[in-house]
């Protein structure tokens, strides 16, 4: 097998040892990363996820670490979600916009300290963005990456290992908050929040020299809910209906027409970097929305698609994003990026590899 990396370009994860020792089959590029795919039996890694327990390697979610005297200013400026009553250690989900009111992310925003955010990214170069834009207008900050690489922990018995591993105290944190904690001197944030709908925590480790240590431990800790590992799923988070920045988006993807309208705040002032355009695109309607689909085709296969044409009455209506045999609904669904004339209950048809497959538009999320 050929080699790729890991060089300057392409980063390692502080976990990639362990991922490899638990036989990972499969990756995805990410913030010039790879972020673990499957690990060669998806049902398994989806049953655990619904029914158990799972560990996931999502150090890709990077950190961009602002600190300094405009830090909120600087966080509020790129958040187009009104930010001013987040509290230190509370996190929130928040889309951000260029100037035209397009996405060009949606983390999670952490408040650290009083002069401290941290912004939990999705797949594009938020770092170099924030800078810019902090220097342009002059606030004054430390923009910086620091060693953070979050390991997710998924699924009902989530729970149970996170209070087997810290105590009790995880059964009371709200969701998207977090707390400091240490496990055999690995210093950790750690969070209720986590890129599924079966519930669960994240691990912040910040000492990446611990990384196979925090893997290991939780592994053990882990052990009587039969933990193993896994990874953002895709199976489940489209029957959940959650939004990939990037991959149910494109570059002319508004919040409203990627499901998180709900998270814009139209009153927060004109500095705020795409607020204006919002209130145009707000007034006038947007273009486009994200549907669920529901295709006529019952045979469960693996795999994950994206991107097919989609067709209404003879012609090109949009996309379907992404697509996967659902487990729960015996039916292969998937997200379609419409025209608003599309509502839910019209027929269409998906082309997947030059043939149509009827289906049904249906509000998400499917589950
Ligand atoms: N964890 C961390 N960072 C991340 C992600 C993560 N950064 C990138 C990416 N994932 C961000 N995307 C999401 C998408 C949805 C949610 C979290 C991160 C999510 N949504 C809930 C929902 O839709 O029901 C709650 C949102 C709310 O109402 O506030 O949890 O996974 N560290």
């Amino acid at each position: 097998m050929a080699e790729i990396g890991p060089n300057t370009r392409l980063r390692s994860s502080v976990f990639y040892e362990e991922t490899v020792k638990e036989g990972v089959t499969a990756f995805s590029p990410y913030n010039r990363m790879l972020m673990p795919t499957s690990y060669g039996d998806p049902m398994a890694e989806y049953d655990r996820l619904i029914n158990g327990v799972s560990m996931w390697d999502v150090s890709v979610e990077r950190q961009v670490k602002i600190k300094g005297p405009d830090a909120a200013r600087i966080a509020q400026v790129l958040s187009v979600r009104d930010l001013s009553g987040i509290q230190v250690n509370q996190g929130k989900y928040v889309p951000m916009c260029d100037h035209r009111g397009v996405l060009v992310n949606d983390p999670i925003v952490l408040k650290i300290a009083e002069d401290e955010y941290w912004l939990s990214i999705a797949d594009k170069d938020i770092l170099m963005w924030s800078r810019a834009i902090a220097a342009e207008r002059g606030l004054r900050a430390e923009i910086t990456e620091p060693d953070v690489s979050p390991l997710a922990i998924q699924g009902p018995k989530a729970e149970e290992v996170a209070a087997a591993l810290f105590g009790d105290w995880v059964r009371d944190l709200k969701f998207f908050w977090f707390r400091d904690a240490e496990i055999d001197g690995i210093p950790l944030k750690v969070a209720r929040s986590g890129y599924s709908k079966q519930g669960g925590f994240e691990l912040y480790l910040m000492d990446g020299s611990r990384g196979p240590d925090l893997w290991n431990i939780v592994r053990e800790a882990g052990r009587p809910w039969g933990i193993g590992p896994g990874n953002p799923n895709p199976m489940e988070r489209i029957e959940s209906g959650l939004l990939s920045f990037g991959g149910d988006t494109d570059d002319n993807s508004t919040p409203y027409e990627a499901m998180l309208g709900k998270y814009v705040d139209l009153h927060l002032d004109d500095g705020v970097v795409g607020i204006k355009a919002l209130r145009g695109i707000h007034a006038e309607g947007p273009a486009r929305h994200l549907l669920g689909v529901r295709l006529e085709d019952y045979a469960p296969r693996p795999g994950h698609a994206v991107w097919y044409d989609v067709m209404a009455a003879g012609k090109k209506a949009g996309s379907m994003t992404n697509g996967c045999w659902s487990p729960r609904l015996k039916q292969v669904i998937g997200f379609v990026l419409v025209g608003r004339a599309l509502r839910p209950g019209d027929t269409v048809e998906v082309i997947r590899n030059g043939v149509a497959t009827p289906g049904m538009l249906c509000d998400l999320p499917f589950l």
